[in-house]
């Protein structure tokens, strides 16, 4: 999968060099490139944004350098993804689908967000989508567009070493998931569950399911029928 992200701090992205990111992008599952957004400025302020008609509070992107930017990095069987508030959830259902795409550019916008005729030009040719990681603010897409990035690659083949730990987890099965535990059998006097050592996998199943159930009603119970 290639992913694009444009953004004015694309210093936010150094972090995809590591971890199991980093390790598919060496292994060329991910091609990902990170664009300054005031490389398609003329101006010698490098200007990206302007007060927002209509007046009110904050600065508004301008669409001129967006439009530059956006002709350059999308092709035309890519998904134009918009980080914002204002956008739709995004969810384990949303990242299934966006794993399955050949491009995935990201329009990072700050302030109080692009001007809205980008979004409508790109929506005429070809799929954008506005998406929102939940119900608060940030400062800006970058920490929504890593969100995303992360989601959706840990789902393409080959990222993940062991699959198995895919399909097991929050979410995954609609439910959130059960606790893990480790070595030592008994920490600060804390014992782990005994039907975990009990060595009997349809009662580990079982309670794995029960506490699944127990979470998801007590943290989110949106979740249940
Ligand atoms: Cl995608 N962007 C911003 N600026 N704030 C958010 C968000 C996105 N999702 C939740 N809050």
């Amino acid at each position: 999968m290639r992913i694009d992200i444009v953004t004015i701090f694309p210093a936010f992205f150094d972090v995809l060099d590591v971890s199991l990111i980093g390790k598919a992008r060496d292994r060329g599952i991910l091609d990902l490139h990170v664009h300054d957004l005031r490389d398609w400025t003329h101006d010698r302020h490098r200007t990206v944004d302007d007060t927002p008609y209509g007046g009110g509070a904050g600065m508004v992107m301008k669409p001129e350098p967006w439009g530059e930017a956006l002709d350059a990095v999308l092709s035309p069987d890519a998904v134009l993804l918009v980080p914002s508030p204002a956008g739709e959830r995004f969810t384990q259902a949303m990242a299934r689908e966006l794993a399955a795409e050949q491009q995935l550019v990201f329009a990072c916008g700050r302030y109080e967000g692009i001007d809205q005729r980008v979004v409508d030009h790109y929506a005429e040719r070809g799929r954008v989508r506005l998406v929102s990681l939940g119900d608060y603010v940030l400062n800006g897409g970058e920490v929504a567009a890593m969100a995303v990035i992360e989601a959706v690659s840990r789902l393409i083949p080959g990222v993940v070493g062991n699959p198995d730990s895919l399909v097991e987890e929050s979410h995954e099965d609609g439910l959130l998931e059960y606790p893990s535990y480790t070595k030592p059998a008994v920490w600060r006097g804390i014992e782990v569950p005994p039907v975990l050592l009990s060595g009997n996998h349809a009662a580990i199943a079982a309670w794995r399911r029960e506490q699944s159930l127990e979470r998801t009603k007590r943290h989110r119970p949106d979740l249940l029928p």
